[in-house]
């Protein structure tokens, strides 16, 4: 299989955790959103989305939408498990990821800021700053809120297996944390991301460990 994705790419971050958990190999070329790849004709011939990731499957096509992908890896390679076996339990833990890769993560990505730091918002840099801290700070107080005091809640996300809520809460913090935003008094979130953050698979996954990504943080 053929990941593209870019260091920073908060989509492919997840890709990336979900194939390392479950032992998955692929080869991996970067299209780097900086100097707009995404939009290359040959780039649009694999997603005319002009969005990473994007998972080139031999015979079979390519797979877009992180979320899609992180299903299709479950139904194809079950193990290690990233959903649990319950059926409320999956529904819990595809809502925790929600929040973050579909409701949070969209409103800061480079084509959101291109246009309202464009003619469509003339947003000075200090306003798009404000932009991304006012809803990366929602986002994951929304994810604080979720999780503390829910029994369900254990080690991880969700009880004490890493799971796909795991992964997009992981990915969304990756983000932050290039951008540098610190969000404050989310105690859960922390605890959660210190346990992410030992993990092999997120080491791996880090953004500044990718291809072209700057040589610091
Ligand atoms: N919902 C999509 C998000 C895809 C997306 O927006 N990816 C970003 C990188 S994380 C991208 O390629 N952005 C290009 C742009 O905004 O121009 C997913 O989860 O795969």
């Amino acid at each position: 299989m053929q990941l593209y994705g870019f260091w920073r790419s908060s989509a492919t971050f997840r890709v990336r955790v979900a194939l390392a958990l479950k032992g998955i190999e692929v080869s991996q070329t970067a299209v780097n959103l900086e100097e707009g790849e995404q939009h290359d004709p040959a780039f649009l011939a694999i997603n005319p989305q002009a969005a990473l990731p994007a998972l080139v499957i031999p015979g079979l096509g390519v797979l877009t939408q992180s979320s899609a992908i992180l299903e299709y890896l479950e139904e194809t390679q079950p193990t290690p498990a990233l959903l649990p076996a319950d059926p409320f339990g999956r529904a819990r833990v595809r809502s925790l990821a929600g929040l973050m890769a579909s409701d949070t993560h969209p409103l800061v990505v480079p084509r959101v800021r291109k246009y309202l730091t464009g003619p469509g918002g003339n947003l000075d840099l200090t306003a798009w700053r404000g932009w991304q801290v006012t809803w990366l700070t929602r986002g994951f107080q929304a994810m604080e809120a979720r999780l503390a005091g829910d029994p369900a809640t254990g080690v991880f996300c969700h009880g004490d297996t890493v799971g796909m809520a795991d992964i997009c809460l992981a990915s969304v913090m990756a983000i932050a944390r290039v951008f540098k935003i610190e969000v404050a008094d989310i105690p859960t979130v922390d605890r959660i991301m210190a346990r992410c953050d030992a993990l092999d698979a997120f080491k791996q996954a880090d953004p500044f460990k990718q291809v072209g990504a700057p040589a610091t943080a």
